[in-house]
């Protein structure tokens, strides 16, 4: 069989990386391209296993696109003649879809790697121990340590697990996945900064850090925010967090922040899940005004609670 290539998005979590591992497991003969170059999750996570980190020249029988459905989270995607597939959990961009030939996207996965551990399932491929633990690792993550995790991403946790001897965090642990020391700093920095505004009991955070605003908006989260927006300046970016209970009560960061923010800026992008999303191409000069009207969106509908 002609050789196939999967391909992440850029700076890729661990469901990405878990995905691609998945998706060469399931098919074999193929490829891993992280665009980009590797970060600490994907070093940990690969191991011994090469990978490409630049768009290669030579052409594959197929591309296999994880854990995105953007072109502008993966640049120079488009500008491949190959047929595409798409394997993914997020709300997929329809401008993208015309350029691919075929997809599998379930929004309601709480991640990738899951979809990607269904096919396997289904085929009957059974992953060995390391690909099992990396596996669980990419659901652990994208499901925010499993709380919100539904019935499906326990079901393929409690298959990874495979035996009784190990609980999730000893399985999780044993990879050893670390964040780097600057995400480490942007956390407790974005905590040491947070600005708090409380709104009819919605407790809502900001903080601008300078890279890591989407693991340092979770941050603000674990310490006690209901809706956070981190901001860097330097990267034109806001990540963003809300609780499940305000998401359970109709909040959607994106429908409900972000596109009345992007609405008369049409080079600010923005994308992801009701309760965690990020925005990106915010120009320096609007930056502080951009963050402080995320703020004022968010503490509009807290008032309408
Ligand atoms: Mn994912």
């Amino acid at each position: 069989m002609p050789k196939a290539l999967i391909v992440t998005h850029a700076i890729p979590d661990a469901d990405a990386v878990a995905s691609a591992m998945g998706v060469k497991k399931i098919v074999g003969n193929a490829d891993i391209l992280i665009p980009g170059g590797l970060n600490a999750t994907a070093r940990q996570l690969l191991g011994k296993q090469q990978v490409l980190v630049e768009w290669p020249e030579k052409e594959y029988s197929l591309i296999i696109c994880v854990d995105f459905s953007s072109e502008k989270m993966c640049p120079g995607i488009l500008e491949r003649k190959e047929k595409k597939i798409v394997i993914d959990h997020h709300t997929p961009k329809r401008e993208f879809l015309k350029h691919v030939d075929g997809y599998l996207i379930d929004k309601n996965a709480g991640s990738t790697t899951e979809l990607v551990y269904m096919i396997m399932k289904d085929h009957g491929i059974k992953p060995e121990k390391q690909l099992r633990k990396i596996m669980a690792a990419g659901i652990y993550y994208d499901t925010v340590s499993l709380r919100v995790a539904r019935k499906t991403s326990l079901l393929a946790m409690a298959d990874l697990l495979e035996t009784n001897e190990v609980n999730i965090a000893e399985m999780i642990g044993s990879i050893g996945i670390e964040p780097e020391e600057s995400e480490k700093i942007a956390r407790l920095k974005a905590c040491q900064r947070a600005r708090l505004l409380r709104e009819n009991g919605v407790i809502i955070a900001s903080a601008t850090v300078s890279a890591f605003e989407g693991p340092a908006a979770s941050s603000l989260m674990q310490a006690g925010a209901d809706i956070s927006f981190v901001g860097s300046k330097k990267n034109g970016r806001i990540g963003a967090r809300a609780r499940p209970w305000l998401t359970a009560k109709g909040f959607s960061l994106s429908e409900h922040v972000f596109s009345k923010v992007a609405r008369d800026k049409p080079w600010i992008s923005y994308g992801g899940h009701k309760g965690a999303a990020g925005m990106q191409g915010i120009k320096q000069e609007e930056f502080k005004q951009v963050l402080e009207e995320c703020v004022e969106k968010a503490r509009k509908w807290a008032k309408g609670l």
